[in-house]
């Protein structure tokens, strides 16, 4: 832990909404939720004005319809939040060369690396005010939270306190008075099975927690886990702000006493050790973006193949359906020793299959996942999913409103207009057209070859 307030946590506020609202100034102060839209959808996450009627992030859409039917469903345009997200990241590097993304919209910047004169509060807090006035500039009004505290853990637990568009400083020194009447589960790596455990012994804040000796927190939690605790629930906390996050990944993998040569049988194994690699995902609250298989054959040669998806995932279905999609590239006719699926590029917040209704995979791509009925299992995108860009060769530019039964609902207006007026078209009208930024496409997959055979 440092003696200057110099980790900088900053989050978006209400990320994916506020995208939204910024580019459809007809749903600006009004409830917003970004997630799957059909039956089996979740929530990624909800505007402010939703969240004040209980709509929350991984809740699913039918309970958000529920609480908040009034607010406007859409189903995300992940190209636009990336672009946003690449903005925001861009003006945290021009502040310090040490920044490290968490996600999309969260990252923290080390300003003792930043050539500031000196890092007393005064001169930390203006940069973390200058930085925030910036965000919402260069992003066309996005608003950030920011937490600046002497260690990662603090300058998180910060950022959120103030929420949204605040900032939270955390002089040197008081960290442990802060965190004492806070929840457990504010500390990294207690998830609800050890904020589950840690009840069962008594414990709910961290002051609880900072009663409890080594040894009892090792007996009860292991030994790694333990320790870990003991010095967070003392605010200690040494690590480093990295720019580059080391490649950390999830696997499963097996080798098998006869060679496999059956085709059906290995898409079978890469599927349930898929199943394996989400559920462990899940355990940590971790999603990735890149699925990895392994195939080792029968003369010993090991393959490895990689895809990279355009948003994180801890969906068995997506990782199962990556992984049988790169395996199908692979000449396995003389058998197969080994099997794996890995998924790397992790983020530590889970996103839920935000595109649940949209095929994750882009069309080629799931041609080539041959022995399943494909279009039962994974329907095609649709063709006019709520909230997306639209543009009419008349009326210019817009979003969908609603479709259905043959006709399609648009918005005509944009992030630079007022509020726009609604019309209804036929679905298969010609002059209306998806429009499309020149960033790719979310429904694409780009999948690259990680080693040649070794
Ligand atoms: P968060 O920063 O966790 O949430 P937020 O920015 O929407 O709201 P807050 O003001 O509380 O920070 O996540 C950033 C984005 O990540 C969020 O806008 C949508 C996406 N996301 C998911 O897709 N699934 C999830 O479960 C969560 C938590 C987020
Ligand atoms: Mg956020
Ligand atoms: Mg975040």
């Amino acid at each position: 832990m440092r003696d200057t307030a110099s980790v900088l946590h900053l989050d978006l506020d209400a990320f994916f909404a506020a995208v939204e609202q910024r580019d459809k100034p007809s749903l600006r102060g009004k409830p917003v939720v970004v997630g799957g839209t059909g039956g089996r959808g979740v929530v990624a996450t909800a505007s402010y004005e939703a969240r004040r009627f209980g709509v929350r992030s991984a809740m699913s859409t039918r309970e958000a319809r529920s609480r908040c039917p009034h607010a406007a469903f859409l189903s995300g345009r992940f190209p636009a939040y990336r672009a946003a997200s690449e903005l925001v990241m861009a003006e945290l590097r021009a502040v310090s060369p040490l920044v490290e993304p968490l996600s999309l919209d969260e990252a923290f910047v080390d300003l003792a690396a930043a050539g500031l004169p000196d890092l007393t509060l005064p001169t930390v807090t203006e940069v973390a005010q200058r930085l925030r006035a910036r965000v919402a500039e260069v992003t066309g009004g996005l608003t950030a939270s920011v937490g600046l505290a002497s260690s990662k853990f603090v300058a998180k637990v910060a950022s959120e306190l103030d929420k949204p568009d605040g900032l939270t400083v955390v002089p040197p020194g008081t960290e442990q008075e802060l965190l004492r009447p806070m929840p457990a589960r504010v500390i990294p790596g207690v998830g609800p099975q050890t904020t589950e455990r840690l009840r069962r012994a008594g414990v709910h804040t961290v002051a609880d927690l900072e009663a409890l000796s080594l040894d009892e927190l090792v007996r009860l939690l292991g030994k790694a886990h333990g320790h870990g605790l003991h010095a967070f629930a003392r605010a200690q906390d040494d690590r480093p702000v990295v720019a580059e996050r080391e490649a950390k990944s999830v696997s499963v993998e097996g080798t098998y006493d006869t060679d496999l040569t059956d085709r059906r049988l290995m898409e079978g194994l890469l599927t349930r050790q898929a199943g394996e690699v989400a559920t462990r995902l899940r355990a940590h609250g971790l999603s990735g973006r890149t699925v990895t298989i392994k195939v080792r054959l029968h003369d010993f040669t090991t393959l490895s193949r990689s895809s990279t998806l355009p948003s994180p995932t801890d969906a068995a279905g997506v990782v199962a359906r990556t992984a049988r999609t790169l395996l199908a590239d692979l000449d396995t006719s003389g058998g197969v020793r080994l099997l794996g699926v890995g998924v790397s590029g992790l983020a530590d917040w889970v996103q839920e299959d935000l595109f649940a209704d949209d095929a994750a995979l882009g069309d080629e791509a799931a041609d080539e996942v041959a022995p399943v009925d494909l279009e039962a299992a994974f329907p095609r995108r649709r063709t006019w999913p709520p909230g997306a860009d639209v543009v009419h060769e008349e009326h210019g530019r817009g979003w969908v409103w609603g479709s259905g039964r043959g006709v399609v609902t648009v918005r005509f207006e944009t992030a630079a207009s007022p509020s726009g007026p609604v019309r209804s078209f036929a679905e298969d009208d010609p002059a209306l057209q998806r429009w499309t930024s020149t960033e790719p496409d979310p429904g694409e997959v780009t999948t690259q070859p990680l080693s040649s055979p070794t």
